[in-house]
């Protein structure tokens, strides 16, 4: 393979081959440590699927908390690209306080950009807050705005304090970092510093209270995880930020663990949480059944409580024997099928084992916008280097909260369980994946057809930037971010779910009927005449 990658390497420039080279890996597990290059500039024009710091921080991170209401601060365009694509669903708690199917912006216009939009932008929060009594407002910045200099900062303090409301601003302009990683960053620091820990709870609410970090509901998964859990006697105190909102967030302080579903999203937080208020974090991974059975069995022993283990026990039996049967018929159809895996930051790692688990055998997979960690695995972070791109991003350094920081179980328990649980550690893609396979960073159009011709997978699954180059191949598509209008994936539910729509996309006919146009008539006709000069 390592031939076949040179052959494609070598279609590029030296400059374009050099650089591309360090973001591709061939798993040998024979070797300790495989490095991979990430988080860094895509290269201009070679056409990949990454998004910018807004969509990471208003799309991403904030969108989701519903009672809140999220402004724009920028042209119209980058409003509705947020607006509800990423179909993080919410059930609304409070009467009239949910937001979500608004898209507010500014709507910048020529004129505010020449003289400004800050007034624009205090009119239209006094608007907000006499229309909708938000129980609390995001204000996010567009390009222009940094480009223009609207001090955003400010107008949302000077609001703050005449609508006495938490109102708040976030400065992530799109160009802030290398992708939307660098808005989580900026949308997690905001989050820390002017929401968890507003809450006047001191006590948790329940004996297992737990926070769920990096869930944002897409097609309803936390649902599906929540069902779970509240049915085995877990309180949950605030998700981030999947039907999330200000109400619950701003009492995250009290839970007695946090669970890390997207580590890449939302492990500043989780990191944050712990050295502020003393809560440990424990990676989880809710999709895939072994996933989810495992993750429930870490919980259960952090809390060590046996009645909570055996009813741990108890659920997991129960809610096999519902999908089992279920799951059968499904995986005849996809038994011995082969995927490529390549999503945002990280689902590209938690569907390879879903996919397994249904017979169907990962060759390639990736990140859009991951960090070294989310690869390699956490050990890494003492040997990353801040560049340039990451050094835009302010980093926030919290310390012990004098009142409220608390041992959740005693140091030296948490000491020994780290050995056996991933508590405050997430070991990254690559260690899973299996001899030969191909872990790409940042995959852009070229090499995804190229792979593609090489590997000839039976599914492609990713995103909607991507998935017209397979399904123009005649090769079925999933889409792993919105998943095509389906869901929940997650849990045991999500599970069948997620293998019917798999089954469906193999056994349709619709692919062996794809012919190009240019295989049936041809695009062009012409004759070549002797040139008569
Ligand atoms: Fe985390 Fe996400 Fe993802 Fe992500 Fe995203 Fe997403 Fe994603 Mo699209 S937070 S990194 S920035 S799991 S929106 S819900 S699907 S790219 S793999
Ligand atoms: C984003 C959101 C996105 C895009 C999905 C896609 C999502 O990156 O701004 O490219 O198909 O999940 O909605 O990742």
């Amino acid at each position: 393979s390592e031939k076949i990658l040179e052959e494609i390497l070598n279609k590029y420039p030296a400059k374009v081959k050099r650089n591309r080279k360090k973001h591709i890996v061939i798993r040998d597990p024979q070797q300790d440590r495989q490095e991979i290059e990430a988080n860094t500039r895509t290269i201009p024009g070679i056409v990949t699927n990454r998004g910018c710091a807004f969509a990471g921080c208003k799309g991403v991170v904030l969108g989701p908390l519903k009672d809140m209401v999220h402004i724009v601060h920028g042209p119209v365009g980058c409003g509705y690209y947020s607006w509800l694509t990423r179909r993080n669903k919410a059930k609304t708690d409070e009467p009239n306080k949910n937001f979500l199917a608004y898209c507010v912006s500014t709507d910048m216009q020529e004129s505010d950009i020449v003289f400004g939009g800050e007034k624009k932008l205090a009119r239209m929060i006094d608007e907000v807050v006499e229309i909708f009594k938000p129980n609390g407002i995001t204000i996010s910045a567009t390009c222009p705005v940094g480009l223009i200099g609207d001090d955003i900062q400010a107008v949302a303090r000077a609001a703050r304090a005449k609508h006495s409301l938490n109102i708040t601003a976030y400065s992530c302009e799109g160009y802030k970092g290398v992708s939307q990683s660098a808005g989580h960053h900026i949308a997690n620091n905001g989050l820390m510093e002017n929401i968890v820990g507003e809450g006047q709870m001191e006590e948790p609410p329940g004996r297992y209270t737990i926070n769920i970090l990096g869930e944002y509901n897409i097609g309803g998964d936390s649902w599906e995880v929540e069902r779970v859990l509240t049915d085995i006697g877990y309180d949950v105190q605030a998700v981030m930020t999947g039907n999330g909102s200000y109400a619950k967030l701003k009492n995250a302080h009290v839970a007695q663990l946090n669970l890390v579903q997207c580590h890449r999203s939302i492990n500043y937080i989780a990191d944050m949480l712990q050295i502020k208020y003393g809560t440990p974090w424990l990676k989880v991974n809710f999709i895939g059944i072994r996933a989810t059975i495992e993750s429930l069995r870490n919980m259960a022993r952090y809390f060590g409580d046996e009645s909570l283990i055996t009813r741990t026990e108890e659920v997991i039996e129960r809610e096999l024997a519902e999908i089992e049967p279920q799951l059968e018929p499904y995986r005849k159809i996809c038994s011995g099928k082969i995927a490529f895996c390549f999503v945002g930051g990280s689902r590209g790692h938690h569907y390879q084992g879903l996919y397994e688990e249904l017979g169907v055998t990962t060759v390639l997979a990736g990140y859009e916008f991951a960090h070294r960690d989310d690869y390699e695995g956490r050990d890494v972070l003492p040997h990353l280097k801040t560049d340039a791109d990451s050094k835009n991003i302010p980093e926030l350094h919290v310390t012990p909260d004098e009142n409220r920081y608390r041992l959740k179980i005693p140091a030296d328990r948490l000491e020994a369980l780290k050995q056996e649980l991933p508590l405050n550690n997430y070991k990254g893609m690559i260690s899973d994946m299996t001899e030969g396979s191909i872990v790409v960073d940042d995959l852009n159009h070229y090499e995804t057809e190229e792979f593609i011709k090489i590997f000839k997978p039976d599914i492609f699954s990713s995103g909607i930037k991507d998935k017209y180059i397979p399904q123009k191949m005649g090769i079925p598509t999933k889409q792993l971010h919105n998943y095509d209008y389906s869901g929940p994936y997650a849990g045991f539910r999500g599970a069948v779910n997620f293998a019917r729509d798999v089954a469906m996309g193999f056994a349709t006919p619709t692919w062996n009927y794809i012919t190009p146009p240019w295989k049936g008539k041809p695009l062009l006709e012409g004759t070549i005449e002797p040139c008569s000069a």
